[in-house]
C-alpha cells in the first residue's frame, strides 16, 4: 500500500466528518444548520477532490517523467452517470464517509441521490467509453479521454398519456463539482473558407483560408482508478466564440449581429444528438465531430512538441488515437492536414505516421448507422479536408488496383467516396484505411465485419481486423450498485475481487450449497423489494416482489425487438383472460428505454407498451398474475437500481444485429438469467456460464440469412398462428385505446406486412423460451444455482480484461503506476 492509501485506510469517521464540515464552511460558504442535502453533497465532493487532485498530480508527474506512450480515447459520447459514489469507492473512502455522515445525522444514500447523471451519451457506445476510462485508470494506463462538454446531455424522458416527450437535460444547471476549466490549454478550431494553391520554387502547396474560428475550452474531469493510485483525465471541449471577435467595430446594428455570431459559436457544444444507430447527416453534427477532433489533436500535438520539438517521426511511437466508432474519423484527415500543410512533411511520411497512430472500433453493421458525409457539405465546411480525403482515396484505389487490376466494380465497392447523384464520403472506409487496427466488439460481430462488411479489406490487410469483446466495470456494475451482494461476496472472497473478478469463481462450489443459495436469493429479494418502492414512486403501480422481475432495458429500437416482448405479453394476457386459473408464475415485465425523438416506430412501441400496461395493471380479473411497467427516463442511475433486482434479462435482438450488448453482462453479473437470442455477446455469455444456466432461443445468423433469401412472408405467420393474429388484431383495434381506435395499428401493420426484424418468425421459439423460464423459476434451487453461476462467471466481461486486450493487441501500452511524490 502507498502512503496515501495508508493514510486513507487509517482515516477515522470523526476526522473525515470534520473535513467535510470545513469544506461546507470554507468552500461552500454554508454551515451545518443551514445546509441542504445538495450542499452537503457538494461539500463531500470538495473533500474528495483533495485526494483526487493529489492523485492527479502524482499520476501526471509519473507519466511525464516516464515519457510514456499514451492512448487518446476519442469519443463523441461518455455516459458517465453519477460520480460521487464511484469516487468514494475507488478512493476507498465509502465506509468512512457513510459513518462520518451518520455522525452528522445524515444518510449518505440521500446525498448520493442529489447528483444529476452526467448523461453525455446515448446508450451502449457512450457507456462503454465510461467503463473503459474507469478500467484504463484502474490499470494505471497512460490514457486521456477526449469528448464534448455538452451543455445538455441526452434528453430527460417524460410520458404524457403514454407518449414519450423530450425535456432538456440540465446536468450543469447548478455547476458540477468534478470539472475544472483549463483556459490555459484552449485551442482555436477553424472552419469554412477556401483553399489556395501556391506555386513556388519547391512546387505547389495548399493554404486553407478559413472564414470562421471557434475557441475550444477544455474542462477536465478526473477519472479515479480503483484503489485511488492513478487518476486520469477526461477532457471535454466547450465551444466559444473566437477571441479576435470584433467587438470594437460594432455599431447599433453590428452589436446584434456580433451576438448572433457568438450564439452560433456556442451552439456547437450545446446539445448531444439523441440518435443512436441512425446517421443524422446534419451540418452541426459534422461541426461537432470536427470541432472536438481538431481541438484534441491540437492538444496532443502541443504536448508532443513541448517534449520532442518537431521530431514527428516519434509521434506514432508515443501516441495512439482510438476512434470510438467513426464519429471522430475526420481526425484522420486533420492529422494529415497538420503534418502535410503546417509541418510540411512529405505525404508519404505523414501518412505513415497517421496510419500508425489511429485505431478504429466498429460498433454496428446496420446500414442506416454507417456514417456518410456528403462531399458538397465537406467541401463547404472543411474544404481542405475534403481534398485530403480525395488524395487518401486516390492512393488507396491504386492499392486496390494492384490487388485487383482493372476491376471497376471492386474500385466502386471499396472506394472511400460513394459515387452517385450525391457523392459522399464513407467514414467507415476512411477509418479502416486510415488505421493500424480495426476491431469489432464481440466474436460474432467481428466475424460479420470480416465476412459481410469488409471482406476485401481482410484480403488487403489480413491482420488488421481484430476482435475485442466488450466488458463492463465490475466496480459500478456490481460492487457499487449491489452493496448487498458485494457484502455477501466479501464474506467469502478476498476484498480485491472488484479488481480481479476471476476470484468470484471460487464461489462456484457454493452454487449448489443450500445455505449459500438461500443467502444469495435473500439478497435478490431485498433488492427486488427496494425496486418495488421505486416502481411505485415512478409509475404509481404496485407490484409484488414475489413475482419474477423480467427486465428489458436498453435503447428503443426495432432491431432490439421490445415489440417481440410486447407481443408475448399480449398473448399471455389473452390466455389469462380466457382462463383466469392458468398456472403461471406471477411476473412483472419491466421496460426502460428512450427512443430517438424522430424515430416514429420506436415512439409508437413506447406508446403501445404504456397503453397495454394501463389496461393490464388495472384488470382485477387476472389477479395480479402479470404486471407491466415502463419506467420513465431510463439512465445510468436508474439502471443501477434495476439491475440488482432483475431475475430475467431480456436480450432478444434479431441475430446478427446487436453488435455486442453490455447490459446483458451487467444483468448476468448481478444474477439475472439471460433470455436471449444467438446474438452479440449473448453467445459468449452462454459459453461462460454454460448453456444450462440461461435460455437461448430463435434463429441463428445463417438461418436469418437463409430466410431472407428464400423470401420472408410475415403475412403467412400472421394468418396461420391464431394467437399472433388475435394479439395483433387486438392491438390495432379499440381494446387498448377506446378513445382512439387504431392508435396502435402501425405496429401490427408493420409486423404483418414488413417485419424487417423478423419478430413473427422468432415468436414461436420465443414463447417456448418464456415457458422454459416459467418452469425453471419454479425449481427454486436450480434457479438459484444458475443465478449464482451467472454472477460468478463474469470475469471475462470485466472491462479491465477488454482494456488489457486493447493495451496488448492494439495500443502496445504498458501500465505506469503513479509513484508517491
Ligand atoms: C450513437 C450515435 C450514432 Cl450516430 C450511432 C450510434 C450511436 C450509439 O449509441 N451506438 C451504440 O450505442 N452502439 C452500441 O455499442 C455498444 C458498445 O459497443 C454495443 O454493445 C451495442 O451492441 C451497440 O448497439
Amino acid at each position: 500500500m502507498s502512503q496515501t492509501q495508508l493514510a486513507i485506510a487509517a482515516m477515522q469517521p470523526e476526522e473525515f466528518r470534520r473535513k467535510v464540515v470545513a469544506h461546507l464552511r470554507s468552500t461552500l460558504g454554508s454551515f451545518e444548520e443551514k445546509a441542504t442535502a445538495h450542499t452537503w453533497s457538494q461539500a463531500l465532493a470538495a473533500t474528495l477532490n483533495e485526494y483526487i487532485y493529489a492523485g492527479r498530480s502524482r499520476t501526471l508527474k509519473t507519466q511525464i517523467e516516464s515519457q510514456a506512450r499514451t492512448v487518446h480515447y476519442l469519443s463523441l459520447e461518455f455516459l458517465m452517470g453519477r460520480l460521487l459514489a464511484s469516487n468514494l469507492h475507488n478512493l476507498g473512502l465509502y465506509q468512512v464517509a457513510e459513518q462520518a455522515m451518520a455522525l452528522q445525522g445524515l444518510e449518505l444514500a440521500d446525498l448520493l441521490e442529489q447528483e444529476p447523471d452526467m448523461a453525455l451519451g446515448n446508450g451502449g457506445l457512450g457507456r462503454l467509453a465510461a467503463c473503459f476510462i474507469d478500467s484504463m485508470a484502474t490499470l494505471a494506463l497512460p490514457a486521456i479521454g477526449y469528448g464534448i462538454h455538452y451543455e445538455h446531455g441526452l434528453f430527460r424522458q417524460e410520458f404524457i398519456k403514454g407518449r414519450q416527450v423530450e425535456r432538456p437535460d440540465q446536468w450543469r444547471e447548478f455547476g458540477s463539482p468534478w470539472e475544472i476549466c483549463r483556459p490555459e490549454s484552449q485551442q482555436v478550431v477553424k472552419l469554412y473558407g477556401h483553399v489556395e494553391t501556391i506555386h513556388d520554387q519547391n512546387g505547389s502547396r495548399k493554404v486553407w483560408h478559413p472564414s470562421r474560428m471557434l475557441r475550444a475550452i477544455p474542462w477536465d474531469i478526473p477519472i479515479v482508478g480503483y484503489g485511488g493510485q492513478n487518476v486520469n483525465i477526461l477532457r471535454l471541449w466547450e465551444s466559444r466564440a473566437d477571441h479576435f471577435f470584433d467587438w470594437d467595430v460594432f455599431n447599433a446594428g453590428g452589436y446584434v449581429d456580433a451576438y448572433a455570431e457568438l450564439v452560433q459559436a456556442e451552439t456547437v457544444s450545446k446539445v448531444l444528438y439523441p440518435n443512436d444507430e441512425t446517421d443524422a447527416g446534419k451540418e452541426l453534427r459534422l461541426i461537432q465531430q470536427y470541432f472536438f477532433s481538431a481541438a484534441s489533436i491540437a492538444d496532443i500535438l502541443r504536448r508532443f512538441e513541448s517534449a520532442h520539438g518537431n521530431d514527428y517521426h516519434l509521434f506514432a511511437t508515443l501516441n495512439v488515437l482510438q476512434l470510438n466508432d467513426t464519429h471522430p474519423a475526420i481526425a484522420i484527415a486533420e492529422l494529415m492536414r497538420l503534418l502535410v500543410d503546417e509541418k510540411q512533411l512529405a505525404w508519404q511520411e505523414a501518412w505513415q505516421i497517421t496510419q500508425q497512430s489511429f485505431a478504429y472500433t466498429n460498433h454496428t453493421l446496420l446500414p442506416e448507422a454507417l456514417e456518410t458525409w456528403s462531399v458538397s457539405l465537406l467541401q463547404t465546411v472543411l474544404p481542405r479536408h475534403m481534398e485530403i480525403i480525395f488524395e487518401i482515396n486516390r492512393r488507396f484505389l491504386q492499392q486496390v488496383d494492384e490487388r485487383w487490376p482493372n476491376d471497376q466494380q471492386m474500385q466502386a465497392k471499396l472506394s472511400i467516396i460513394q459515387e452517385g447523384e450525391k457523392k459522399s464520403v464513407r467514414m467507415a472506409q476512411l477509418s479502416v484505411v486510415g488505421s493500424q487496427r480495426v476491431n469489432g466488439v464481440a466474436k460474432i460481430h467481428t466475424q460479420l465485419i470480416k465476412t459481410e462488411l469488409f471482406p476485401e479489406m481482410v484480403q488487403l490487410w489480413p491482420e488488421k481486423i481484430r476482435n475485442i469483446t466488450n466488458g463492463v466495470t465490475p466496480r459500478r456494475w456490481l460492487k457499487i450498485c449491489n452493496p448487498r451482494l458485494a457484502e455477501l461476496i466479501d464474506q467469502h472472497v478476498d476484498a480485491d475481487w472488484p479488481r480481479y473478478l476471476e476470484k468470484l469463481e471460487q464461489l462456484k462450489p457454493l452454487a449448489k450449497d443450500k445455505d449459500f443459495q438461500q443467502k444469495f436469493m435473500a439478497v435478490k429479494q431485498r433488492n427486488k423489494q427496494a425496486l418495488v418502492a421505486v416502481i411505485k414512486q415512478l409509475t404509481d403501480v404496485e407490484v409484488s416482489a414475489e413475482a419474477i422481475f423480467d427486465v428489458q432495458i436498453k435503447r428503443l429500437h426495432e432491431y432490439k425487438r421490445q415489440h417481440l416482448n410486447l407481443l408475448y405479453i399480449l398473448v399471455l394476457y389473452r390466455r389469462l383472460l380466457k382462463n383466469p386459473a392458468l398456472d403461471i408464475c406471477p411476473r412483472v415485465f419491466i421496460f426502460g428505454a428512450k427512443a430517438a425523438p424522430g424515430y416514429r416506430m420506436a415512439k409508437d412501441i413506447i406508446l403501445a407498451i404504456n397503453r397495454v400496461a394501463k389496461v393490464i395493471n388495472n384488470d382485477v380479473s387476472i389477479g395480479g398474475k402479470i404486471k407491466l411497467v415502463f419506467l420513465p427516463n431510463y439512465r445510468v442511475s436508474l439502471a443501477e437500481k434495476l439491475i440488482p433486482a432483475a431475475d430475467v434479462s431480456q436480450q432478444i435482438s434479431l441475430a446478427g444485429k446487436e453488435a455486442s450488448g453490455t447490459g446483458n453482462m451487467k444483468l448476468a453479473m448481478n444474477g439475472a438469467i439471460t433470455l436471449g437470442t444467438h446474438d452479440g455477446a449473448n453467445i459468449e455469455i452462454a459459453e461462460a456460464v454454460g448453456e444450462q444456466n440461461l435460455v437461448l432461443f430463435g434463429m441463428k445468423v445463417d438461418e436469418v440469412k437463409a430466410l431472407q433469401h428464400s423470401g420472408y412472408a410475415p403475412q403467412h405467420i400472421y394468418q396461420n398462428n391464431e394467437e399472433i393474429k388475435a394479439a395483433l388484431d387486438w392491438l390495432s383495434g379499440d381494446f387498448f385505446t377506446p378513445e382512439q381506435p387504431g392508435l396502435l395499428a402501425s405496429i401490427s401493420k408493420n409486423l404483418i406486412n414488413e417485419d424487417p426484424f423478423m419478430v413473427l418468425a422468432d415468436f414461436a421459439a420465443y414463447q417456448q423460451a418464456q415457458q422454459r423460464i416459467d418452469s425453471f423459476y419454479r425449481q427454486k434451487s436450480a434457479w438459484a444455482e444458475a443465478a449464482i453461476l451467472n454472477a460468478v462467471s463474469m470475469a471475462r466481461f470485466n472491462s479491465d480484461r477488454s482494456i488489457m486486450e486493447y493495451a496488448n493487441d492494439i495500443w502496445q501500452l504498458k501500465p505506469i503506476p503513479a509513484a508517491e511524490c
